[in-house]
């Protein structure tokens, strides 16, 4: 079934299973039920896995997106994603990228809980002695996630306490960012791993990776190879680096500090979430009854810092900006058009933003059916390799809301569609060739269901 065939909207309720023989099926119903599948395949019981053969842990960014969507089929159990997340909060305020199930066997993925070993190694950093988890973190989507998610049913939440539970967790971790990893001193959060963008092997990071030694073949097992197939995955290079810059950082205790990290760089995506979480605290100290203002002051600093630091206007995007040799990363990455998301750019940024959307680097409502994570033209774009050209959902949902957000209503509609249509049609890929649309990565992957179902919600 192509993305056009299945592209008509009805007014039929959602979630209807009762096909009618006159009326086909939306699209929106298509995709609801079936992301329904999905994420009740995936549940645990108490968090959803992106996906049962690849990522079979809970992981943080997921979790985020995946309560986005899930907060339509049970407000309650999207409350638990976040507050079962939150349990793996180390002291310092981080909130790890894995949080690891005890019940999966050490060999599903790797690095496994014995390679990060974080309650004995982040000991000092403040790491839970209950749970086993990474000591990296991914973008911060989890203010934003939970105050979608309470407005789905402010009811709900009030009666369970959520807001009042997740607030000083949420803002920890927001200080986490702000305070801790300020690594270039200028106001912006640096990622100290790639994994830690979500956007792990974006040819972004490839000029402050060529520095790092990579680890010893020998001294490690690759567990991705086993489901995933190697064109679509990073190479082997790649990871013995990924695993040295765990190993240090690991062996430093996931201590953070300019003169230990190996790897620093601010990432504009990493930022924009931030800042777009920290208007959505603003949102959840108003609906507790607490002052938002500090909030609204850090998400203006931090946009003025994001616009003086990293715009680029020849790029006509953001770039990211490697704070070891202090030099921007001259790479058109996707990365570079998420601030989009944020209120109060100025018009010019946003027109140059959605200029470069719509261009030949990234061809959307054009050459692409979904926004590239990175540059159509770029020397090392790969449609197929893992976020080096491939479309990811959670990157496109988050522009179809910028686009929205400053009135590209056509623009939009159609990004939603293609969103809509691609997830039903790819089997609810991990990722997809931009241009055809063709399945990549695992099937039935979380947040690809869940932002679908958010979509079709919101489409009617
Ligand atoms: C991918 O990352 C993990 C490491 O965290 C991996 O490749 O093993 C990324 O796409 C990341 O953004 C995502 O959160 C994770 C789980 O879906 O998979």
């Amino acid at each position: 079934m192509s993305a056009l065939a299945v592209r008509q909207h009805s007014r039929r309720p959602l979630g209807a299973d009762v096909e009618s023989a006159d009326q086909p099926p939306s699209t929106s119903s298509i995709a609801y039920n079936g992301a329904r599948r999905v994420l009740d395949g995936n549940w645990t019981g108490t968090s959803t896995v992106p996906s049962h053969a690849l990522y079979p842990h809970q992981w943080s960014w997921d979790s985020a997106f995946i309560a986005i969507g899930l907060r339509h089929l049970s407000p309650a159990r999207a409350q638990r994603e976040l507050e079962t997340l939150l349990t793996a909060q180390w002291a310092d305020g981080r909130i790890p990228h894995i949080v690891f199930n005890p019940t999966v066997p050490l060999g599903a993925y790797f690095p496994s809980p014995d390679f990060w070993r974080s309650s004995s190694a982040g000991d000092l950093a403040g790491a839970p002695t209950a749970v086993e988890t990474s000591g990296i973190v991914q973008p911060p989507v989890h203010a934003l996630a939970a105050l979608l998610v309470h407005e789905a049913d402010p009811e709900v939440s009030r009666r369970r306490g959520f807001l009042a539970h997740v607030y000083p967790r949420l803002v920890a971790w927001q200080r986490y960012l702000t305070e801790r990893r300020d690594l270039g001193g200028r106001g912006l959060a640096s990622i100290v791993h790639p994994w830690e963008s979500g956007m792990d092997n974006s040819p972004c990071w490839d000029p402050p990776l060529s520095r790092i030694r990579p680890a010893d073949r020998g001294t490690f097992q690759r567990a991705d190879l086993d489901h995933g197939c190697p064109a679509d995955r990073p190479t082997d290079l790649d990871y013995g680096r990924y695993v040295r810059l765990a190993t240090t950082y690991r062996d430093h205790g996931y201590a953070d500090g300019p003169d230990t990290a190996l790897f620093a760089v601010e990432d504009p995506a990493m930022n924009a979430l931030l800042i777009a979480s920290e208007h959505a605290l603003a949102g959840i100290a108003t609906a507790i009854g607490a002052d938002p203002s500090d909030h609204l002051v850090r998400g203006e600093q931090l946009t003025t810092a994001l616009l003086k630091r990293l715009w680029n206007e020849d790029a006509g995007l953001f770039l990211c900006q490697d704070v070891i040799s202090n030099e921007p990363i001259r790479e058109r990455s996707v990365c570079g058009l998420l601030p989009l998301i944020l209120p109060g750019l100025p018009e010019e940024v946003v027109a140059s933003l959605v200029a470069t959307l719509r261009g030949e680097h990234f061809g959307v409502g054009t050459t692409t059916r979904l926004a590239p994570s990175y540059d159509l033209r770029g020397a090392a774009f790969d449609p197929a390799r893992y976020w080096r050209g491939p479309a990811w959902f959670n990157v496109n949902w988050l522009l179809e809301r910028g686009l929205r957000q400053y009135g590209e209503t056509a623009t939009a509609d159609a990004l939603r569609d293609e969103l809509l249509g691609t997830a039903v049609t790819s089997g609810f890929a991990e990722y997809v060739d931009p241009v055809t649309g063709e399945a990549r990565g695992s099937r039935d992957f979380s947040w690809t269901a869940a932002l679908a179902m958010d979509l079709a919600v919101r489409s009617r």
